[in-house]
């Protein structure tokens, strides 16, 4: 018989949260939530071309874009969940356009901003898509007004995403380093496989849509031909490696070293990702990994968010690349 060895998410959460004094298990059954919701999801992920959930829904979401079932069921799934738990008062998910906030939950300890199910373009077509989260603490109790969700990236006490590709991961942190845990399929349950997640301070991978270079700065446009440089001697020209789905391309740089940009374009003068749910909970766990985000002037975790869909470009990854994409601006 085998024995296992690796810790599991809920035991890792658990002792992680034993260790703050005055730690009420409210933040423990709150990861446990979102991770069920995810592997709820997951399951319908897996099984897509199967069942009727693959295509458009018929509607669009609130930044005009066509919504997916899938985006449709991950939003359901990840609310359910968060509304069936105790800890969660309200949140802020891309798929709709004001925050949701739970009846009876009033003065309930937290907040969640979530992009359910991210790189849409790919759900079709089986390619990896991600989950992110974002978890804040309120501030006061009470009936939640939207304005609660206007922060920085630094007060986030939690945030990760949960990655469905060939196999399927939760990552997070809560401000004490990353650690990555993978779903063993056979017992449904995600068991610690990557801890302590240290990304590489340099890396030969640059991630951006170069179907978009003739719309960007000559700053982004100079960084994109220096990593095409032909220069062995310092390890160029870079691989190109771009996924359209931020939460696969974040993880692959994560791990391996490299840089993600989804910058400023003529017709996305604040680039396509959002601050809140997308940029921020990344933000932090690049900087947790040793790396950096920024948005091209300042770091992400220091932006303060205005609207919850507002947009900022992004400079994510390995710290040498974002500190040389940034020289070139
Ligand atoms: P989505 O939230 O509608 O899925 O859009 C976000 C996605 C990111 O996952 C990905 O990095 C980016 O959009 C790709 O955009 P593009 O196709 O413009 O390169
Ligand atoms: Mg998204």
């Amino acid at each position: 018989m085998l024995l296992r060895q690796a810790k599991t998410l809920t035991e890792f959460i658990i002792e992680e949260q034993s260790s703050f004094p005055g730690a009420t298990g409210e933040f423990s059954q709150l990861m446990n939530d979102l991770a069920l919701a995810g592997k709820i999801v997951n399951r319908e992920v897996n099984k897509a071309g199967l069942v009727d959930i693959l295509g458009e829904a018929g509607t669009e979401n609130v930044q005009g874009e066509e919504v997916k079932k899938l985006d449709v069921f991950a939003n359901e799934q990840f609310m359910a969940a968060l509304r069936s738990g105790q800890e969660c008062a309200a949140v802020a998910s891309e798929e709709d356009e004001d925050i949701v906030a739970f009846d009876g939950r009033e003065n309930a300890k937290y907040l969640v901003a979530m992009d359910p199910l991210d790189g849409s373009s790919n759900i079709d077509v089986n390619v990896s898509i991600g989950t992110i989260f974002s978890i804040y603490r309120r501030e006061r109790t009470g009936k939640v007004t939207r304005d609660e969700f206007f922060k920085t990236g630094k007060e986030q006490i939690a945030a990760g995403y949960i990655i469905y590709g060939s196999s399927t991961m939760l990552v997070y942190t809560t401000g004490n380093g990353v650690n990555g845990f993978t779903l063993d399929p056979s017992i449904g349950t995600f068991c610690l496989s990557h801890p302590n997640i240290q990304s590489p301070k340099g890396g030969k991978i640059y991630s951006i849509n170069e179907g978009n270079f003739n719309r960007m700065s000559a700053g982004d446009q100079n960084f994109v031909k220096w990593c095409q440089e032909v220069k062995p001697e310092e390890g160029r020209p870079f691989s190109a490696r771009y996924i359209g789905s931020l939460v696969a391309d974040f993880h692959r740089n994560l791990i391996k070293g490299g840089i993600y940009i989804y910058p400023s374009t003529t017709s996305a003068p604040n680039g396509k990702l959002r601050l809140l749910y997308e940029c921020a909970p990344m933000a932090f766990l690049i900087e947790q990994a040793g790396g950096k985000a920024s948005d091209g002037k300042q770091d992400i975790m220091s932006i303060q968010v205005e609207e919850l869909h507002q947009r900022v470009p992004l400079y994510t990854g390995s710290s040498e690349l974002v500190d040389k994409a940034l020289s070139t601006q």
